[in-house]
């Protein structure tokens, strides 16, 4: 049986058995066997107290992410931020934001590559009802007025007009948007805003 020279240095008690020598070295390596067997030495709790504190600490672990998850679900959303392509879609149905945001951003990306006088994509926020009305005059008022009747009162926010690869940014006032309200998103190119639609949920 070969004992190599690490192994032989675990042997703490070699000078005190010098008569036994050889079975000690055997005695040692199956040990040594033994815990490479069972790799490092298991992290299982030895005793009930400790079992405990491991409980606890679990708990508290679970308390402090549920308390981030709380903070995160508190902070307002004030931004509506969408993406259209060229499938004259936008990426959301609904959006919602607070009513109790100062100010609330429209982020729009157009993901597609047609320009804007083939496929032109805007955001407008209106109340619900008055989205049709709306997207009906904004046609009448034509592209150079970016398809939007100009100083409109029943147009919250909007953004300007863009093509593929372009992205826009506006912003609608705080208290603007009542919360329950019905208020819609769409698109004014002509044409678009049957497809391009979607909800505007203002929460408290
Ligand atoms: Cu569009």
């Amino acid at each position: 049986m070969d004992v190599d020279d690490a192994k032989l240095i675990r042997i703490p008690a070699g000078g005190r058995f010098p008569g036994a020598h050889g079975r000690r070295v055997i005695q040692i390596k199956a040990s040594c066997d033994a815990m490479s067997d069972h790799g490092a030495r298991p992290e299982t709790p030895e005793t009930p107290t400790e079992q405990s504190i491991m409980n606890i600490r679990k708990s508290l672990l679970a308390l402090a992410l549920l308390g981030c998850a709380g903070l995160v679900q508190a902070a307002p959303n004030c931004t509506i931020k969408l993406q259209g392509g060229d499938n004259m879609q936008f990426d959301q149905k609904t959006v919602t934001v607070s009513a109790a945001c100062k100010s609330i951003s429209l982020e729009l990306q157009h993901t597609g590559k047609l320009p804007v006088a083939a496929m032109g994509h805007n955001i407008v926020v209106t109340a619900s009802a008055d989205a049709d009305a709306v997207a009906k005059d904004g046609i009448k008022a034509g592209a150079a007025s970016g398809y939007l009747p100009a100083g409109d009162k029943r147009v919250l926010g909007a953004t300007k007009m863009i093509g593929g690869g372009e992205s826009a940014t506006a912003s609608i006032p705080g208290g603007a948007l009542k919360a329950g309200g019905e208020y819609s998103f769409f698109c004014s190119f002509p044409g678009h805003s049957a497809l391009m639609r979607g909800k505007v949920v203002v929460a408290p």
